[in-house]
This record gives structure tokens, C-alpha cells and sequence, in this order.
């Protein structure tokens, strides 16, 4: 393969800029990137397209890994991480609480039924339980322990088009993300109501989260608010950021 051009004299601070970034994701360097995607990269659109095409690609190729029936691994309780930690993109002497009386999740897009439910709703269907390692791309994992109702029985309670490509998530602390709908159906992608077999804490997304151990840690949403079955590209706060939207663990 011809090496494309790469004219580092060129290459203005914004690129460099850029580059230290990809350096820090532990992705690739401009050189690496022009290879990958065949690009000449002289301005900064270009990498970003390159950049897009290259995650464009591992996106579809970890969708064709992924397996409905490919479990993530369960631990034992002895294993669980105390104390389990915090993350997000603020401080834990911001995080915004709602009263759970109160608390509604709104239903969109491609589903039959649009009505919004209230955790009483969720507490009367069947619970599901995991002990499962939370992986942060900042460089730390947890083992936690979750029970919720899965997001495959809520999604067909609601009548959900589950040939729809996505489902979009949105937060009350203005977080959001998405995830492919072969995910939304795996066993293990619950809706969380417990941490630790009592009600889920401030700290880690009450009332409600959504608990994907076949994810990264960004793309597994706290204080969720509301929830979109869609076709069209939904993004998320990270993902949009560049991060990968995959995001598989
Ligand atoms: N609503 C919301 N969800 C979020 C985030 C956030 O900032 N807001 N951060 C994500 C990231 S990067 C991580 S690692 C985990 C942290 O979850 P924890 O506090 O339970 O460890 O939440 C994810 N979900
Ligand atoms: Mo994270």
C-alpha cells in the first residue's frame, strides 16, 4: 500500500493540538491515522473525517462481534468494589436529585405506547440481578452489584419497533447517549432500581440507571429521564466529543 502524504511542516498547531489528543485515547498518530483511513491530512477536517471513517469502521466491526447470547463475566459478592467508585462529568458535590415520587421516564420515537412511567411501574415487573466489572476509559474498573428490570421486557411493554436501529438515552443532569439495538435486547442490560440490594444511591444515578456490562462506563447512563426508539443517529455527550460510539468493553 502506497504510504499517503503526511506533510509535517505543514501540519498547523491546530493538528498538533489534535494529534496529542488521539496520543491520549491511546488511539493512533496522524501517520497511523493517514495509513489507516488513506487520507491525505492537511488540514484539520481532514483528520476528523479520517478519524470518523476509522471509527465508523471498528463501530461496524464490533457491532458483527457482538453476540446476543455472549454474556459478560458475574462475580462472586466477595469480589464486589467497597467503596464502589463515583464518576461524571462534574463533581460529586454537584450531582442533581429528584424526588422518586415525583420521577417520570418519558417514552418516544418508534413505540406504540407514549405514556411515562413511574418507578412504582418498574418495581411490579421481574427483577434481574448481576455482580458485573464497570470499565471507565479514565483508567479504572469496579465490580458492582445491580438489579433492575431489563431493558428488552421494558421495550416490549411499550411496543417498541424492535427492528429500530437505536435507543437514546437522555438524563436529567443534561447527560446523554445510545446504544445499538442488538444491545438494548442482550439479557445482561438491565434497568437499575438496586445497588447493592437497596435503592439505587445519588451517587450512581437514582433513581434509575441503565446498567450495560457489555459497554464502557460512558455509555452506561444515570439519572436517566427519558428514553427514544429511533432509526436516526442519536450520539451522546461523550460520543460527540470523539469517543467511540461503540464503546464496547
Ligand atoms: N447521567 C450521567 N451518566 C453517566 C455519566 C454522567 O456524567 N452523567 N458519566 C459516565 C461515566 S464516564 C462513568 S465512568 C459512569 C460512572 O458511574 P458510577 O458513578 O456509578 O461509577 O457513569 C456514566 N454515566
Ligand atoms: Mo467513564
Amino acid at each position: 500500500m502506497k504510504r499517503p502524504d503526511l506533510d509535517r511542516a505543514a501540519i498547523a498547531p491546530e493538528l498538533r493540538r489534535l494529534e496529542r489528543r488521539l496520543m491520549l485515547k491511546g488511539m493512533v498518530s496522524l501517520g497511523g491515522l493517514a495509513m489507516l483511513s488513506g487520507c491525505v491530512l492537511d488540514d484539520e477536517p481532514a483528520v476528523e473525517r479520517a478519524l470518523a471513517r476509522v471509527m465508523n469502521f471498528t463501530d461496524r466491526a464490533q457491532a458483527l462481534l457482538f453476540s446476543r447470547h455472549r454474556l459478560a463475566r458475574e462475580f462472586d459478592a466477595s469480589r464486589i468494589t467497597r467503596p464502589f467508585p463515583f464518576n461524571a462529568y462534574y463533581g460529586q458535590d454537584e450531582v442533581r436529585t429528584v424526588d422518586p415520587a415525583q420521577w417520570r421516564l418519558e417514552v418516544s420515537g418508534l413505540v406504540t405506547d407514549t405514556r411515562p412511567w413511574s418507578l412504582a411501574r418498574f418495581r411490579a415487573l421481574p427483577q434481574k440481578r448481576q455482580i458485573t466489572r464497570h470499565i471507565c476509559v479514565e483508567g479504572w474498573s469496579a465490580i458492582g452489584c445491580w438489579s433492575g428490570v431489563p431493558l428488552s421486557v421494558f421495550l416490549q411493554h411499550v411496543g417498541a419497533d424492535l427492528r429500530a436501529k437505536y435507543v437514546d438515552f437522555h438524563c436529567f443532569d443534561d447527560y446523554s447517549t445510545s446504544i445499538d439495538m442488538a444491545t438494548a435486547l442482550h439479557p445482561q442490560t438491565i434497568m437499575v432500581l438496586d445497588f447493592d440490594d437497596a435503592a439505587l444511591p445519588a451517587a450512581y444515578g437514582a433513581p434509575m440507571k441503565v446498567r450495560i456490562p457489555t459497554k464502557l462506563g460512558y455509555k452506561n447512563p444515570k439519572y436517566l429521564a427519558a428514553i427514544t426508539v429511533t432509526n436516526r443517529f442519536p450520539g451522546g455527550y461523550w460520543e460527540d466529543q470523539g469517543y467511540d460510539w461503540f464503546g464496547g468493553s
